[in-house]
């Protein structure tokens, strides 16, 4: 069966739009390495994009690691929040729900000092073309109804008289 043209216009012009269609992603933390001493957490975001609605997930094995998150001023100096605070599961997802800067540690002792931290800027959700359109201005019945309601009986004052 032959495409028709029509098809593969429609075909190529979804290839086209899509990508740009802001999608919420999952962003594992490390990638493959997972949350872990011994990486570099600053290079690995240095060319990522973090955007409002995505998830962040810290992966590593439950006791070993564990995820606070905190503001600049801790994150510089590596001081960790009350235990209550921590995030323990081993595959921790945060969703990113505002803009701006977002800092992590590891709590465990010795492993923020060593590197075990994140810091990202999470950048403001880009306007998405599935989003329903402002809506246009509404022509509401009661604009009309004194118009007609003159019109009506003039109309009806011609046509009887
Ligand atoms: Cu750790």
């Amino acid at each position: 069966m032959a495409l028709s043209p029509f098809v593969i216009t429609l075909v190529v012009i979804a290839t086209i739009f899509l990508p740009s269609i802001a999608m919420a992603k999952e962003i594992v933390v490390g990638g493959d390495h997972g949350w872990t001493i011994g990486f570099d957490y600053a290079a690995w975001a240095a060319d990522k994009t973090f955007q409002v609605g995505d998830t962040l997930v810290f992966n590593y094995d439950v006791g070993k690691h564990n995820v606070f998150k905190v503001n600049g001023t801790l994150f510089l100096s590596c001081t960790v929040p009350p235990a209550s605070e921590a995030l323990s599961t081993g595959s921790d997802r945060i969703v990113l729900a505002t803009p701006g800067r977002k800092w992590y540690i590891c709590g465990v002792a010795g492993h923020c000092s060593a590197g075990q931290k994140l810091v990202i800027t999470v950048q403001p959700q880009t306007q998405s073309p599935t989003l329903p359109p402002s809506p246009a201005p509404a022509l509401s019945p009661f604009q009309h109804r004194p118009h007609f309601g003159r019109w009506v009986p003039k109309r009806l004052f011609t046509i009887f008289h």
